[in-house]
């Protein structure tokens, strides 16, 4: 135990949370003190981890009344670090894995209320057992929690369809940096009652309350499916292959993906069991995914038409559409294991940006031609949601260059995309959000009135800065001294 623990805290901690609910012991905290990419090494005071709504409120009232601050977390898979500790030792974890239930679903209402620890991907099987659909999706979803998805307002592959987690969000219970809770579970599609509440604690990175329930929108299930994996010439003509399925039925459209040449090779080389479908390796690849709950469409039929038109138009240069469940499965390998291939790959610095749809393929380009001039030898590997002009400009380490090294050069190589980001009126985070790595970037980016309204209402929610200090709001902005 940290001997800097106020006195007395951890005995009511344990009184309230039981044995199970409180740990100081480093076996537990170590492993969750570290973020997934491995740039943030904490040290956390305490694990919190509360079972139920009124335990998880009561935990906050101690740590708060004792001047403990509280980092919350889920499946800690964020790209920012902001689920994890500061080196002080003087922050606990709240950890919100056991609660994990999902309350309800109702089919009717197309609703489901998740606690906040239920698994992303557990939340979309409980649907479909529904006969109904989640339809948010994204790479880390067998680890990433409802908690963390909405307190990240997380994107993934379907946002082009579904929109973000803010979207899919109806109601929400939340337990604010005092204690107190806002019962906001309401199943309703209509609401104006104030401010949207909701939607404010959706993206705020935990920073206002901790998220432990919520109402989820529901859809149907898709009837029909269908998938292509495509080659095509460059960047231009993955959008303009986009828009051609747009245009034909934006209604199909579930999630398109582009990938460039690079890491699609990455991850032939690093991820078992994966394998190309076409006769080449691309340049530049799409994945086109549709899925239709209605009863008279043939999706592959219009799939292979709409390919064959693209391939006349020079949009495409080859394709392979999935024949079964498990081929469809084996092409989303192909692009949700980037993130998994860079990292075996080596060190990566990481650019999560959007800009205005259709300049994509100018953002591509300028970025990789100022990145190759920036890390000669670096390997610049753009991936990403191209249907929301967002798009991941990561920068894979030269073969063999010391990882600390070219991690040392991150804001360097950073500055560097952002400013084309800028030129293009683009975001310097599209979906990952601030973290503790773009504090700074936030300042810049969102300086003046912005800022200062952000603040305010950081002041206003948390006055003490109990919650996730030195996370979204750099350092020095917490409106409180609890840290
Ligand atoms: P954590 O990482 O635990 O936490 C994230 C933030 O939310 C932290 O600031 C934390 O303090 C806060 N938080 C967590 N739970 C709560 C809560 N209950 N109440 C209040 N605050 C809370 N993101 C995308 O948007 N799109 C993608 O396509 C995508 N793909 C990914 C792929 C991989 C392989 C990985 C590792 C990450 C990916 N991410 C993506 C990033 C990440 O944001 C998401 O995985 C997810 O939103 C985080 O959920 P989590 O439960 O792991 O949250
Ligand atoms: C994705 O779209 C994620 O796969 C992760 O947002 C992106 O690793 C990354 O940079
Ligand atoms: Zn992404």
């Amino acid at each position: 135990m940290d001997a800097s623990l106020p006195p007395g805290l951890l005995d009511a901690l344990a009184a309230r949370l039981g044995p199970r609910g409180v740990s100081a012991d480093p076996a537990d905290l170590v492993p969750l003190s570290t973020d997934w990419r491995g740039l943030f090494r904490g040290r956390a005071a305490l694990l919190l981890r509360p079972a139920s709504t009124e335990d998880c409120a009561e935990a906050v009232r101690l740590c708060a009344e004792a001047g403990l601050a509280i980092v919350p977390q889920g499946g800690n898979t964020s790209m920012v670090g902001g689920a994890v500790p500061d080196a002080s030792g003087r922050q606990a974890i709240l950890s919100l894995v056991r609660m994990n239930r999902i309350r309800a679903l109702d089919p009717l209402d197309m609703t489901m209320v998740a606690e906040a620890g239920v698994v992303l991907k557990t939340a979309q099987e409980a649907a479909a057992s529904a006969g109904c659909l989640f339809p948010l999706s994204l790479g880390a979803e067998g680890s990433a929690t409802i908690g963390g998805v909405i307190s990240t307002n997380a994107g993934g592959n379907t946002t082009i369809r579904y929109g973000t987690a803010r979207d899919l969000l109806l109601g929400l219970e939340v337990v604010l940096a005092d204690g107190s809770v806002i019962h906001g579970l309401r199943r309703l599609r209509k609401d104006n009652t104030g401010y949207a509440l909701r939607h404010l604690f959706a993206g705020a990175e935990g920073t206002l309350g901790i998220v432990t329930a919520a109402v989820l929108r529901l859809f149907p299930a898709p009837r029909s499916e269908a998938t292509a994996f495509a080659a095509v010439p460059d960047e231009a003509a993955a959008l303009a292959l986009f828009r051609r399925f747009r245009e034909a039925d934006e209604g199909a459209l579930r999630a398109f993906e582009y990938m460039s040449g690079e890491g699609v090779g990455l991850v032939l080389r690093h991820i078992p069991g994966t394998a190309l479908p076409l006769a080449a390796p691309p340049g530049h690849a799409c994945l086109v995914d549709l899925a239709t709950s209605r009863r008279d469409a043939d999706l592959p039929a219009f799939l292979e038409a709409t390919l064959a038109e693209a391939l006349a138009a020079g949009e495409v240069t080859d394709a392979a559409i999935a024949a079964s469940a498990a081929q469809r499965a084996a092409m989303w390998r192909l692009r949700e294991e980037h993130s998994e291939a860079q990292k075996r790959e080596g060190a990566s610095v990481k650019n999560d940006v959007s800009v205005p749809v259709s300049a994509v393929p100018d953002l591509i380009r300028r970025a990789r031609e100022a990145l190759s001039a920036l890390v000669p030898g670096s390997r610049p590997v753009a991936f990403g949601h191209i249907g929301d002009g967002n798009i991941h400009l990561n920068l894979v380490q030269p073969e063999g260059a010391d990882p600390a090294a070219f991690l040392a050069r991150s804001e360097e190589i950073m500055g560097a995309v952002n400013a084309i980001v800028r030129d293009l009126g683009g975001s310097f985070s599209a979906e990952h959000g601030i973290g503790r790595l773009k504090g700074a970037m936030l300042a810049e980016w969102r300086g003046g009135a912005e800022l200062a309204a952000m603040r305010a209402i950081k002041a206003a929610l948390d006055p003490k800065g109990v919650l996730n200090p030195g996370v979204l709001l750099p350092r020095g902005d917490s409106a409180g001294a609890c840290c």
